[in-house]
């Protein structure tokens, strides 16, 4: 997920990153890194590509500009993540995922099912038919990548917690786990599951979710960074124990948000 994007020879953007954060004041500094945040968080809360940088210096003087702001919503779960007017839209949208975007999973719309399975009530398989019938709001939001990009878009869907509400989900469970059609996947906890802004989400920028951006349905989670934002995501589990995901196995920080 990190692809090595240091653009400075001799400079190691990770090194540079740890040395930046201890400077940052407390408690941020340990809300900081209980996230595991790195480099990508670091340049997403600076505005700044620390990694254009020469020197350790440089990184210092853009750690000074972290402001109360930024860290206020991104260390308190009770704040919602900023959200943006239409013109802030960036276009085109990144793709992002493990794999090439000619190589996006071709999910068919008649054949798709969602599984639900764990602490729920009821375990019926949903067409898309019936997901497409809940009732959607829209969010214009950004996506913070660790590898360290970040993209404001508009994503429409239903609210995760109505959706919760409506399997009769256990809401006292700790996690909600996510599997996608190739293979990839990803777990929340409970608090962020039923976050406002947690959105099942169908489409993107007003039209139907094309196939690099997770057609049919995507988990959008503004409070969390990119990976923790499934695409084609084909079973939900409301579960008590921790499973990882793709990324969360190959050693990234589980929490990765508020
Ligand atoms: N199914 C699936 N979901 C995924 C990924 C993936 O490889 N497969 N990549 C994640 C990562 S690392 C990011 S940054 C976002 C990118 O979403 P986007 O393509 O809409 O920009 O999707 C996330 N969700
Ligand atoms: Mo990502």
């Amino acid at each position: 997920m990190f692809r090595s994007r240091s653009s400075v020879p001799g400079i190691d953007a990770e090194l540079l990153a740890k040395d930046a954060v201890k400077l940052l004041p407390e408690p941020t500094r340990r809300a900081f890194l209980q996230a595991g945040a790195g480099v990508g968080a670091l340049v997403f809360l600076t505005g700044c590509d620390i990694i254009d940088g020469p020197s350790a210096e440089n990184a210092l003087r853009i750690v000074s500009r972290f402001n109360d702001r930024v860290q206020a919503w991104l260390f308190d779960p009770n704040r919602l993540a900023p959200t943006y007017p239409e013109t802030a839209i960036t276009r085109p949208f990144p793709f992002n995922a493990y794999y090439r975007e000619e190589n996006a999973p071709d999910i068919d719309e008649d054949d798709y099912k969602l599984l639900i399975d764990g602490l729920v009530d009821d375990k019926r398989t949903w067409t898309l038919d019936r997901l497409y019938a809940l009732p959607q709001e829209t969010q214009i939001t950004r996506l913070i990548c660790v590898e360290g990009w970040s993209a404001v878009g508009k994503w429409t869907g239903t609210p995760l917690s109505e959706f919760l509400r409506r399997i009769g989900a256990d809401t006292r469970a700790k996690y909600v786990h996510f599997t996608c059609a190739e293979g990839y996947s990803s777990s929340i906890d409970m608090a962020t599951a039923l976050h406002p802004q947690t959105q099942m989400t169908f489409k993107y920028d007003g039209e139907v979710l094309p196939p690099k951006y997770g057609f049919p349905m995507r988990v959008r989670i503004p409070t969390k960074l990119g990976f923790k934002n499934p695409k084609h995501v084909i079973g939900l589990a409301v579960l008590n124990n921790y499973t990882g995901g793709y990324w969360e196995d190959e050693g990234y920080n589980w929490f990765s948000g508020l």
